[in-house]
C-alpha cells in the first residue's frame, strides 16, 4: 500500500530541531533574496529507516555524500549560495579533504609534553591553505548553511521546510537532490517500540515511501529549477527510468548514474535530449571530479532557464 505524502506528514511527527532549522533557513533565504543571489539546495548522503522507535537497528544505504559535498564546493566557487542538507557523519564540503587518518598525516608535532607545537607539514601547507581560505570565505560571507538529517522522516520534514524557505527566490533557486533517499519504510504506527526480540525471525513489512517530487515540483517550489538524480545498477533501466521520472514529475533535469561508475560518468537527461558527461581514467587518477562538469553544465542551464522567464 502506498500512503499519500500528506498522510506521511500527518503520521510522522516533525524532528525536534525543525523550528530552529526553519529559523536558520528563513534568515539565510531572506538575506539572499535581498541581494538577489542565486541559491542551491544540495541534499546529500543516505537516509536511514529505523526498525524500532527506540532505535537499535535501521536500514541504511551506501551513499557517502561525495556527490553532494563536492558539488556544494563547485556551486560556491561559481558564486551560488548553498544550503547543504546532509546526513549526519556523511561527507561535508571542505572538511571532506581531510577525513580520518589523512588528517593526522598532514600534521607534525614538535616540542615536549608540556609544550607541544603542532604544525601542518610543509608539503601539505598549500593544499590546506587553499581549502581553508574557501571554507572561511563561505562561512564568513554566510554563503553556506549546513543542516542535518538522519532518518527518512527527518529528511522529508527538513526538505519541505527548505523548499518553503526557498520558494520566494522563485527561478533563482536550484534544487539539487543528490541524497539517496529510501524508497521503503516502516510506518511509525507499525514500528516496534523496543528493540526487536531475537527469539525468532522477525517479520518486517516495508511500505513504499510516497513520491515527494510531486508536491515539491507542483506545490512547494513551482518556479525553481529542480534537478533529481537516478541511481541504478542495471544499465538497461537507467535511461528509461530517468525519462519516466522526468515525464511524471515534469521537473527540469534528471542526472542518471550507475552505482559502479558514478564517479566517472553521469548522463544528463532533459526533456529534449540526453548526453554523457565523463572523465577519462587519466583525469580520474589526477584527482579531477565529475561534479565540476556537472555543476558547470547545470549552471549554464539554470542561466538559460532564468533568461527564459518573463521579467515582472
Ligand atoms: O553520495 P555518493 O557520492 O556516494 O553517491 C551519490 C549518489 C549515487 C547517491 C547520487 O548520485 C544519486 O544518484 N542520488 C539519487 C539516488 C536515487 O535515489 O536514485
Amino acid at each position: 500500500m502506498v500512503s499519500t505524502w500528506e498522510d506521511f506528514y500527518a503520521k510522522h511527527p516533525p524532528p525536534q530541531d525543525l523550528t530552529q532549522n526553519e529559523q536558520a533557513l528563513k534568515e539565510f533565504t531572506r538575506k539572499h533574496l535581498e541581494t538577489e543571489n542565486k541559491v542551491v539546495l544540495v541534499t546529500s548522503g543516505g537516509t536511514t529507516v529505523p526498525l524500532e522507535h527506540n532505535t537499535v537497528r535501521f536500514v541504511d544505504n551506501f551513499s557517502a555524500g561525495t556527490r553532494g559535498s563536492v558539488s556544494a564546493e563547485y556551486f560556491l566557487e561559481q558564486g551560488y549560495s548553498v544550503i547543504f542538507m546532509y546526513r549526519i557523519k556523511s561527507l561535508e564540503p571542505f572538511s571532506r579533504h581531510f577525513i580520518g587518518q589523512k588528517f593526522l598525516d598532514l600534521l607534525k608535532i614538535s616540542g615536549n609534553n608540556e609544550n607541544s607545537v603542532i604544525t601542518v607539514l610543509p608539503e601539505y601547507t598549500e593544499k590546506v591553505a587553499t581549502v581553508l581560505r574557501k571554507y572561511r570565505e563561505a562561512f564568513d560571507k554566510k554563503k553556506l548553511l549546513q543542516l542535518t538529517f538522519t532518518t527518512l522522516s527527518e529528511y522529508l520534514w527538513l526538505l519541505r521546510s527548505a523548499c518553503q524557505a526557498l520558494a520566494p527566490l522563485e527561478d533563482k533557486a536550484i534544487l539539487y537532490l543528490a541524497a539517496a533517499v529510501s524508497d521503503f519504510y516502516i510506518p511509525s504506527n507499525e514500528m516496534s517500540v523496543h528493540k526487536i526480540s531475537s527469539s525468532g525471525p522477525p517479520t518486517i513489512s516495508l511500505q513504499l515511501v510516497p513520491k515527494i517530487l510531486a508536491p515539491l515540483v507542483n506545490l512547494w517550489v513551482p518556479k525553481a529549477f529542480v534537478v533529481s538524480f537516478k541511481l541504478e545498477t542495471d544499465e538497461s533501466l537507467l535511461i528509461p527510468k530517468a525519462r519516466t521520472a522526468l515525464n511524471k514529475y515534469n521537473h527540469n533535469l534528471v542526472i542518471a548514474n550507475m552505482l559502479q561508475t558514478r564517479k566517472q560518468q553521469v548522463i544528463i537527461v532533459s526533456k529534449e535530449t540526453n548526453y554523457v558527461l565523463s572523465l577519462t581514467n587519466e583525469q580520474l587518477d589526477n584527482g579531477d571530479e565529475i561534479e565540476q562538469l556537472i555543476v558547470k553544465d547545470l549552471i549554464e542551464k539554470h542561466i538559460k532557464f532564468i533568461r527564459s522567464k518573463p521579467t515582472s
